[in-house]
């Protein structure tokens, strides 16, 4: 299962890096991509993931999310 996460808010490369870990450790998630200039993050699930949590864990850091698709 692959979800597609578009942010708001990064500006380094260490938001990026931040974001990225963030979601690796939440448990189901298995990869995890995330694009600086798109201002994405896309995630590989082995089981469905509501995304209300990845909002949460995402909004916890400072960051923003508009939209999750998949
Ligand atoms: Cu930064």
């Amino acid at each position: 299962m692959k979800k597609e996460i578009f942010l708001e808010g990064m500006h380094c490369k260490h938001c990026a890096q931040k974001v990225k870990e963030t979601l690796e450790n939440i448990a189901g998630i298995a990869k995890v991509k995330v694009d600086l200039n798109k201002q994405k993050a896309t995630i590989k699930c082995l089981e469905s993931i509501d995304n209300k949590i990845l909002t949460e864990q995402i909004v916890a850091l400072g960051y923003n999310v508009i939209s999750i698709e998949g």
